[in-house]
């Protein structure tokens, strides 16, 4: 006769779930799952004023937890493709050009597509635009004598909102153009306010005049398509639009001013701590590495885009861009093929 099966093992006992606020549990989790130590965890919860007695033992408990030996299943998925990745990129770098970010005044679409596109490689185009009348015509006096009376959305009061490009939509308002005009003129180097793509100004009628400026395209742009894809963007000296991706390709032409483009490779995503939708916590151009070490070991590409240049930005590259000076610039994603992808955005909040 087979003997009777064994009991189960007896459970460790589980601490008073009441003692711990259940979004602590949460955090406990991710934390051990990010490799923070369990004393480093401990310091951060009784900062926190949590009970020590409470801390330990949700510590000590959730190692043996089955949900999160789940999770640290799943990890290592998450860690494997990380390293398909990691070799992807290492052969990436090296190419000897990696680290520069080429300038060409022309690119047959051949090359543009077999190179840059299906390469992955940013570009600068020098004379993309070159029959373009934005180039002689757009300032910020000429913004004000045509279109001074047309009211405009725009970002303000950025300084109160580290993140402010993803905290957009609150930051939004809606101003006169020539007032806004004046006050990028007048008010010197800031990053506080901000006409950004998102204005979507260029699908009104009454701005139509500023796309007959749009000279010729090269023939991997669908002429047809640009006015629904299109942006205009006007600011300071001194604004930055902080490191993210896009989630199509497109070109973006510097009519006004010279802006600084710090890249990274779509294949680094692990190293740029992207907690938010196509947001890093990142800041390039100085980098907290206390805060955020992986990024040390990430590769930066940077270009100066002057007037009359074009960036190609390829698919998925992070990207952040400071204006030098008063800038005008002007952005399209109309390739004449398929640009539409799909992203599962991490929209891990509170972290
Ligand atoms: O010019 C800028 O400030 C940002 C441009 C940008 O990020 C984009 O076109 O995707």
């Amino acid at each position: 006769m087979k003997p009777p099966p064994l009991p189960p093992a007896p459970r460790p006992p589980r601490i008073d779930a009441e003692l711990l606020p259940s979004n602590w549990w949460q955090w406990v989790a991710e934390n051990r799952l990010r490799d923070c130590t369990p004393e480093s965890m401990l310091q951060t919860m009784l900062a926190a004023d949590l009970p020590r007695a409470a801390c330990e033992a949700a510590l000590a408990q959730i190692e043996s937890d089955p949900v999160f030996a789940a999770a640290r299943r799943m990890q290592q998925l998450h860690r494997k493709l990380e390293s398909v990745l990691a070799n992807q990129q290492r052969l990436w770098e090296r190419v000897p050009y990696y680290e520069r970010v080429e300038k060409r005044s022309h690119v047959s679409t051949d090359e543009f597509m077999s190179r840059y596109v299906h390469g992955c490689r940013p570009l600068v185009i020098t004379e993309l635009a070159r029959d373009w009348p934005a180039l002689s015509r757009w300032s910020a006096a000429d913004l004000k004598q045509r279109f001074g009376h047309l009211d405009v959305e725009v970002q303000a009061e950025r300084h109160k909102d580290r993140r402010y490009e993803q905290n957009k939509l609150e930051l939004r308002r809606t101003v006169r153009l020539a007032d806004f005009v004046d006050q990028v003129v007048q008010g010197g180097t800031t990053n506080d306010y901000y006409l950004t793509a998102n204005n979507e100004m260029l699908r009104r009628p009454e701005f139509a005049p500023l796309l007959a400026d749009i000279g010729s395209l090269p023939e991997f742009c669908d002429r047809s398509a640009l006015s629904r894809a299109c942006s205009f963007w006007f600011g300071p000296g001194g604004t930055i639009t902080p490191l993210h991706h896009d989630t199509l390709m497109l070109l973006h032409t510097q009519v006004v001013g010279r802006k600084r483009w710090r890249f990274v490779s779509p294949l680094e995503t692990p190293r740029v701590y992207n907690y938010n939708g196509v947001f890093s916590e990142v800041d390039v151009d100085a980098p907290d590495l206390a805060r955020y070490p992986r990024f040390a070991e990430v590769k930066v590409l940077e270009v100066v885009l002057e007037p009359g240049e074009t960036m190609f930005l390829p698919l998925g590259w992070w990207h952040q861009v400071s204006s030098l000076e008063l800038s005008l610039s002007f952005s399209f994603s109309n390739l004449a093929f398929d640009n539409t992808f799909s992203y599962q955005n991490p929209e891990i909040q509170d972290w």
